[in-house]
């Protein structure tokens, strides 16, 4: 299968990019280092330095003997992207191609500027681009759970039946985002539901949690195959931040009373994920929507169990609870379903102290790298 990877520079696209290469899928990865661009401006950067992207697929050619085609461009620029789909004609396309920080959405102006244009850009342009030269192609979009929000009733995996006033429709589940990046993950949702109702699209939603993790199958081969790691509040997801700052002696920066509820999941469990969505594609004119979770645990639950682990190993982790810079309910009613992957035979890897353990022990080989002043800086919403 021809699998075009849009975002495959990042902390999730460079370790599917080499799950997939690996299972002799055709992999071509698409980059333009947004991420890596914003992290140096921002003074942000990742735990451990990684080779740029077309040398990880020299790396990845020389030590698994595949190849991974690359190409770096921006995907809002139509022509650049349109070509690659002409080209490269694939089957299914990955879109990770998206500013994913909900605290850089909220910095000020040009910061939502960017993430608003990049993310519904690029998503527009995949549509036009399959439209216009591989109309079968299925799309796989990395959405977030942040687009349900925390209502006060049960979350279903994307849709609702509504019966109104004696009749009945299926409806997307309401969606009300707390950072205008969750926000654009709603729009593109909604743009891309258009354009498979009316171009006959086949599309799967991935509504994912946090998540967290620094190791895959494909990884560990070689240090210079690493991840981008970052703990920062920009880039940086809870559970790892957590665990950098048990390491680094920072108290545990649990926002507000810390009772925020959220799903999350193993980054080997999203690759995972991602391949099951692929391996059962929508067909065309339906949007299929999983919500890409394994396990919920509210904020002080994750930290109290990365303080027992960073005691246990030695380290003086504590947690403080500071004034909750975004706008976010701090005791809320949560409970998602997520069957539907599991259905599709996903074999979860849970948040275990092993787990936890093995994160630490990687971040312990870096410790004298972490740089305090990148915990927190308190970007307000
Ligand atoms: N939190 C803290 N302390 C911290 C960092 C976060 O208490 O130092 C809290 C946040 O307030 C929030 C929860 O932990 O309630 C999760 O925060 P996060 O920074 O790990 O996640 P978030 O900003 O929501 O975004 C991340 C990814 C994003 C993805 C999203 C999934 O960056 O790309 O879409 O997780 S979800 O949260 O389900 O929408």
């Amino acid at each position: 299968m021809r699998v075009l990877i849009l975002g495959g520079d990042g902390y999730l696209g460079w370790p599917t990019a080499m799950a997939f290469s690996k299972k002799i899928y055709d992999v071509m990865v698409v980059d333009n280092y947004l991420r890596r661009d914003l992290s140096r401006k921002h003074d942000v950067e990742p735990l451990w330095s990684v080779p740029n992207l077309l040398e990880r697929v020299r790396i990845w050619q020389e030590l698994a003997g595949q190849t991974i085609h690359a190409r770096i461009g921006d995907c809002c620029e139509y022509p650049f992207l349109s070509a690659i789909f002409k080209e490269f004609q694939p089957e299914v396309v990955i879109h990770y191609a998206e500013q994913p920080s909900a605290p850089y959405s909220m910095l000020n102006h040009e910061s939502a500027r960017i993430t608003l244009n990049n993310n519904l850009q690029s998503t527009l342009n995949i549509a036009w681009a399959i439209h216009e030269h591989v109309p079968d192609c299925h799309i796989v979009k990395l959405g977030t759970m942040g687009v349900y929000g925390t209502p006060n009733i049960d979350i279903e995996e994307g849709w609702i039946d509504i019966e109104h006033k004696g009749r009945k429709d299926r409806f997307l589940f309401p969606r009300q985002a707390s950072s205008l990046y969750h926000t654009t993950k709603i729009q593109d949702t909604d743009m891309l539901w258009f354009y498979t109702r009316t171009w006959g699209l086949r599309v799967t939603d991935l509504q994912q949690g946090p998540v967290y993790g620094l190791e895959t199958n494909e990884t560990v081969l070689d240090e210079r195959l690493g991840t981008i790691f970052n703990y920062d509040e920009l880039f940086g997801t809870v559970i790892n931040r957590f665990v950098v700052q048990a390491i680094a002696g920072h108290p545990l920066t649990v926002y507000g009373k810390g009772g925020q509820t959220r799903g999350y999941i193993n980054i080997k469990d999203t690759i995972a994920c991602v391949e099951l969505a692929m391996l059962n594609p929508s067909a065309a004119g339906e949007l299929n929507i999983y919500n890409q979770v394994t396990e919920t645990f509210s904020v002080n639950q994750l930290a109290e169990r990365v303080v027992k682990v960073g005691n246990e190993r030695g380290h003086a982790a504590q947690i403080k609870s500071i004034e909750n810079p975004r706008v976010e309910k701090e005791e809320h009613y949560y409970n998602p379903t997520y069957s539907g992957l599991k259905d599709l035979g996903l074999e979860p890897h849970y948040l275990t102290d092993e787990v936890l353990n093995r994160m630490f022990e990687v971040v312990e080989k870096y410790q004298h790298d972490i740089q305090q002043h990148k915990i927190f800086r308190g970007i307000k919403w």
